[in-house]
C-alpha cells in the first residue's frame, strides 16, 4: 500500500499473532522449554535472520581509538569526549567512525561514570548541538543529510534534545551514519567493500546497510565500553526510521547493549512483515534494495514463507529492557503490527524469568513510565507523525530509569 498526498496512509488494525513463525519452537519443530533451550533457538534464531533478512556481517574487528576532551561546552553543562574509531585490519582509506560523546559535567566532576544513550545521527555530529566545540567532520561536508553541504550547527538540536538528556544525568553519544554508510545505494561506498568475499553467509547474503550500520554501533560500544566515565553496562541503543531499525538490529545481536529503544523503526524494525498493509516487503526493498540482504526481496509477495519475522528480532533482546516508541499519526511505520510484535515476542521475556509487559499497552502520552506501570517489554505512543523531539526522549529516561541503577 502507498501513501496519500500526505505521507500517510490509513491506520491498520491490530490482527490476531497466531499465525506468525513460532519462537519458541526450532525449526525442526521440537519445543525451546528453558533458558538454555532458548539460548540454541536464539542462535538459530539470529542466523535466520541474518540469512532472510538482514545479512551476514563480519566478525567483529579490533577497533583503535584516538579521543581528544573538550570540557564545560553546553554552556558548561557537559564535557565533549570525540573518538575517533578506526579498524586494524583495514587499510588506510577505510572508513573511520566519529564517535562525539556528551558527558553530564558534574558527573565528570565527580568522577561519577553514567549510563549512555547511543544514537546513530543522519546530518553529522555538530547538527546534534549548537555548540563550536564539536567539530564538522569531512564526511559531515560530504553528506549533510538534506542540505546541500555540512548541515547548521544545531540543525537536529530539537531533535536529539541533548541538553535534556544530560539535564537528566545520562550521556549522549552519537556519530554520523554516512561514516559507516552514506546509504547512496552505490554497492562501492561505505565499509562493505572492504569485507567483500570475506562474509561468513553464502553468496546473496551479503550485508545490507542496516547491518553496516548495526555494526558501527557496536564499534561505538566497544569504544564507550572502556570508557571510564561510561556505566558499561548501562549503554541505550536508540534510533528513529531507518536508524531505528539498525538500532534494534544493533541491540538485538550484542548482549552487550543494556537497553534497546527503536523509535517509529517500521518494516524491517518493530512492524511486523505479514499482514502489514503500510510498507511492506515489496515497497521497502524497492526503494532501498541497500538495506537488505538479496534474499529478503524474494518474499515480496509471498511473506508468509519467511521463517522469522519482527517478533523474533524482538525477542533477541530478551531479557533485556526493549521500548517501543511509535507515534500514533505515522501510519507508514505501522503501529498497530509493531505492537502486535511486541506481544508476540513477550513469552521469551516470561521463559526467561524477566518481567514482560506489565500494565495494558500501548501506554500513551504523559502516562506514567515507572517499576509499577512498566515490565521490560513496552509500546509507547505519542501523537505525533514521523519525528523525534523530547516527549518521546522523556518516555526512553523514564523507562530506563526503572531499568538501569545509574
Ligand atoms: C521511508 C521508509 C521507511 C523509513 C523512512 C526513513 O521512506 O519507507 O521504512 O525507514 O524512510 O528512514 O526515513
Amino acid at each position: 500500500m502507498s501513501r496519500d498526498a500526505d505521507g500517510l496512509a490509513p491506520p491498520s488494525r491490530c490482527r490476531p499473532t497466531d499465525e506468525l513463525p513460532p519462537l519458541l519452537e526450532f525449526r525442526d519443530g521440537s519445543p525451546v522449554e528453558n533458558p538454555a533451550d532458548w539460548r540454541e533457538r536464539r542462535e538459530e534464531l539470529r542466523r535466520l535472520l541474518r540469512h532472510y533478512v538482514y545479512g551476514y556481517a563480519p566478525d567483529p574487528p579490533e577497533i583503535e581509538t584516538t579521543s581528544e576532551r573538550t570540557p564545560k561546552i553546553l554552556d558548561g553543562a557537559a564535557t565533549l569526549v570525540e573518538t575517533e574509531i578506526a579498524f586494524a585490519e583495514l587499510p588506510d582509506d577505510a572508513p573511520t567512525i566519529t564517535l562525539a560523546v556528551f558527558l553530564p559535567s558534574d558527573a565528570v566532576a565527580a568522577d561519577r561514570s553514567v549510563p549512555v544513550l547511543l544514537g546513530l545521527n543522519w546530518r553529522g555530529n555538530h547538527a546534534a548541538v549548537d555548540d563550536p566545540a564539536v567539530r564538522i567532520t569531512d564526511t559531515a561536508r560530504e553528506h549533510g543529510g538534506r542540505d546541500e553541504g555540512a548541515a547548521e550547527r544545531g540543525a537536529a538540536a530539537d531533535y536529539w534534545c541533548v541538553e535534556h538528556v544530560i539535564a537528566r544525568g545520562y550521556g549522549f553519544a552519537t556519530f554520523q551514519l554516512a561514516d559507516v554508510d552514506p546509504d547512496s545505494g552505490d554497492p562501492a561506498d561505505g565499509v562493505r567493500p572492504y569485507y567483500d568475499g570475506e562474509l561468513p553467509g553464502p553468496p546473496g547474503t551479503e550485508w545490507g546497510v542496516l547491518a553496516a550500520w548495526a555494526w558501527g554501533l557496536q564499534r561505538c560500544v566497544d569504544a564507550l565500553g572502556p570508557m571510564d566515565a561510561v556505566r558499561t553496562e548501562e549503554i541505550a541503543v536508540l534510533g528513529h526510521s531507518r536508524c531505528g531499525k539498525a538500532a534494534l538490529l544493533a541491540g538485538a545481536t550484542d548482549e552487550r547493549i543494556g537497553l534497546v529503544a527503536p523509535h517509529q523503526s517500521g518494516t524491517g524494525g518493530m512492524a511486523l512483515d505479514r499482514d502489514n498493509d503500510q510498507e511492506g516487503v515489496g515497497d521497502i526493498t524497492g526503494m532501498f534494495p541497500q538495506w537488505f540482504a538479496d534474499t529478503y526481496a524474494a518474499f515480496d509477495g509471498q511473506v508468509d514463507r519467511l521463517p522469522v519475522d519482527s517478533h523474533s528480532l524482538a525477542a533477541l533482546v530478551a531479557p533485556r529492557p526493549l521500548f517501543d516508541t511509535a507515534g500514533a499519526r505515522d501510519y507508514w511505520t505501522n503501529p498497530g503490527r509493531a505492537l502486535d510484535a511486541v506481544r508476540a515476542a513477550e513469552p521469551v521475556w516470561e521463559l526467561l524469568g524477566a518481567e514482560g509487559i506489565g500494565d495494558d499497552l500501548p501506554l500513551y502520552g504523559d502516562d506514567a513510565i515507572t517499576d509499577e506501570t512498566v515490565g521490560s517489554l513496552c509500546h509507547y505512543r505519542r501523537e505525533t507523525g514521523h519525528s523525534l523531539n523530547e516527549g518521546y526522549l522523556d518516555a526512553v529516561l523514564d523507562f530506563a530509569d526503572v531499568h538501569f541503577d545509574g
